[in-house]
């Protein structure tokens, strides 16, 4: 087997099993790595695809490993048993047992960011509706996560049947339609016959959406006979339309050119490979400076020579607000302007200077153009730009960060310490991923090597997605990777039992554990005692997770030394390890202050006021539906 991965988080998997499969099927692979962003087929599994008969449950396994998942996350029930037996039929997906259902969701989440798509298996209602947040977000975070959720019997709801885990009454649907409000779509399968067709159409709209879908499979159905799944592709991008292309193209070029100083803005949307590829191409062609939202962080390498920092209004890096703000024209790439990413609509962002490429859409000053796909409109750009680098000359005029000097040994720890520690341990083969609270402001300020990966939970900003999100990260890559995540007390509260599960599967994440004693972040938005909590022994954890079985290594650190110490010693453990730092409950980030400020007058703002610019509509006019790609 061959691996490959590059900066684009690409990794593709040429197996020889595969190629066999494709000559004995004479077809295409089943799986679209470049379109979808998804591992190609390890093997297209040959028992099942072949002429032999499968069941739901084995029909589902064969699908989940073409489209390249290897690991599912997992909590049992009565009603997922039977499809659990079948899944486990297939040696090449590996079960992974998680402390909740929340967590298994937010591990798939973390799982789908470095391999493409992840999937998780859970039981009716009590499973289905404690995932629900994991989902939700994970919608939000443009995450395929595909969920598996075990059914009632498919004869119950007829027969009027009072079943366990629902509502105590003869209405079982709800668990679907409100599963239908956070996923690209909700699925039952309550015939045999249905399974093939649905199991496919989910698959394949989760991985073209990059959103989550839920199908609930009745749990005695899960080993019925189906015929065996048949070779076909997944994901594909879905096509631009080429007039609407053209011009949007055409038009964008005409604002760029014309301008004297537009400079290109990075967003969490171009994570699908192909658009990251074509934004790179812009702005080799373009010349312009590049910044990024603190969302779109690890979309651009951020040792290429334009790259001009962070972008977020007032808590920018320095020099990326002023080139930003003062240029004529800006092309916002896959970004979403929210109120945190704008600093609660402080961010000066002028609709009348703004061209904004969404996945679907783009919009330009007096114009939207539907139905033009973000890597195609990019692509077509780069054709069409003149070079320009007066933005880039202009910033490199400016100030530039600065690089914080190291604390003596002795000294006390403080958290801008920490965070000059963790930078330093960055490199190619690590990846770094910051909880929501004061570690998410250390994250976004330190600058990436080449080659290391970054992750937030940026719009969803749910605490304790953290923990398990690490977990299922690291599993999701096909080259050894090193995780290192900053989280929070706070935060680690929430899901920290998954830890356990980082111990039984022996992953090697370098936990840093902010103990601040509390919510720091919410204490820069508004002070009350709900931003205190209860101390723990995080660090002594490891201990009782370990429990004489796997290398939990649980450390401490109070003073700059004591850092340098455990890091050095995390490094070379062969297993997970935490380090608890102890640091003053006020010492937090400038930046983390300013911006909870401005985001709390946003919030906190009298009704009946309209936003301060109607940017805060992504420079657009009222809220209107949204198609949805059929
Ligand atoms: C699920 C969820 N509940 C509540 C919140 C509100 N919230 C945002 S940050 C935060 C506190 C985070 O505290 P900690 O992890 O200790 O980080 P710190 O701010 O101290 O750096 C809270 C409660 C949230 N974002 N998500
Ligand atoms: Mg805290």
């Amino acid at each position: 087997m061959i691996t490959r991965r590059n900066f684009l988080g690409t990794t593709a998997i040429i197996g020889a099993a595969g190629t066999a499969i494709l000559r004995a099927e004479e077809s295409k692979p089943v799986a679209n790595a470049a379109e979808g962003g998804a591992p190609a087929s390890t093997a297209a599994n040959a028992a099942s695809s072949g002429a032999t008969g499968s069941t739901v449950g084995t029909y589902l396994a064969t699908r989940l490993e073409q489209v390249g998942v290897r690991d599912y996350f997992v909590v049992p029930g009565d009603f997922n048993l039977i499809f659990l037996d079948q899944i486990l039929q297939n040696p090449r997906l590996r079960m992974i047992g998680c402390c909740n259902e929340l967590n298994a969701g937010y591990a798939a989440d973390g799982y789908a960011r470095s391999n493409g798509v992840a999937a998780m298996v859970i039981t009716y209602s009590v499973g289905g509706l404690s995932a629900l947040n994991a989902v939700t977000c994970a919608y939000s975070e443009d995450s395929p996560v595909i969920v598996i959720v075990g059914g009632i019997n498919s004869d119950s709801e007829w027969q009027d049947k009072i079943i366990h885990h629902a509502l105590g009454e003869v209405r079982y649907d709800y668990q679907r339609e409100i599963y239908a409000q956070v996923t690209a779509g909700a699925f039952s399968v309550k015939h045999a016959a249905d399974a093939p067709a649905l199991i496919d159409g989910a698959i394949d709209l989760a991985l073209r959406r990059r959103k989550p879908v839920m199908l609930e499979i009745a749990t005695n159905l899960a080993s019925m006979p189906v015929p065996a799944p048949r070779p076909r592709r997944f994901g594909a991008a879905p096509a631009s339309d080429a007039a609407a292309l053209a011009d949007a193209a055409d038009h964008a070029a005409e604002l760029l050119n014309k301008a004297s100083r537009p400079v290109l803005v990075a967003g969490s949307k171009l994570r699908p490979p192909a658009s990251r590829e074509a934004f790179l191409k812009l702005a080799d062609a373009a010349g312009y400076a590049v910044a990024s939202i603190p969302a779109g962080k690890g979309m651009f390498p951020e040792t290429h020579p334009a790259y001009a920092g962070i972008y977020w209004g007032p808590v920018s890096w320095p020099g990326a607000a002023s080139v930003v703000e003062s240029a004529d024209a800006y092309l916002f790439a896959g970004a979403l302007l929210s109120d945190y990413a704008t600093a609660g609509y402080t961010a000066a962002i002028d609709p009348k200077k703004l061209l904004l490429a969404l996945p679907g859409e783009v919009r330009l000053p007096g114009a939207t153009y539907a139905g033009v796909e973000l890597a195609d409109f990019l692509g077509a750009l780069a054709g069409k730009v003149r070079r320009n680098d007066a933005s880039l000359v202009e910033f490199a005029r400016s100030r530039t960060k600065e690089e914080p000097s190291a604390a003596a040994p002795g000294d006390k720890l403080t958290i801008a310490e920490v965070s000059r520690q963790v930078h330093d341990a960055l490199g190619k083969d690590t990846a770094l991923l910051v909880e929501t609270g004061d570690s998410w402001f250390h994250g976004i300020g330190m600058r990436l090597p080449e080659g290391c990966r970054f992750e937030i939970q940026f719009q969803a900003g749910s605490i304790g997605w953290s923990v398990p999100a690490t977990l299922g990260y690291e599993m999701g890559f096909t080259t050894p990777t090193r995780v290192i995540a900053m989280i929070g007390d706070g935060s680690f509260q929430m899901t920290a039992q998954e830890v356990s599960t980082m111990i039984r599967h022996n992953t090697r994440p370098i936990i840093i554990l902010v103990n601040n004693r509390g919510y720091i972040i919410e204490d820069a938005i508004h002070q009350g005692p709900y931003n205190k909590i209860k101390n723990w022994d995080y660090a002594g954890l490891m201990e009782v997770w370990t429990n004489g079985e796997g290398k939990g290594l649980g450390l401490h650190a109070k003073t700059a030394g004591e850092m340098t110490a455990a890091l050095a010693r995390a490094k070379s453990h062969d297993g997970p390890c935490m380090i608890e730092v102890a640091i003053d409950s006020q010492d937090c980030s400038p930046d983390m202050r300013e911006w909870g400020t401005r985001v709390a007058a946003a919030n906190g703002m009298p009704p009946g006021r309209e936003p301060r610019v109607d940017r805060a509509r992504n420079g657009q006019g009222p809220t209107r539906p949204r198609a949805v790609p059929a």
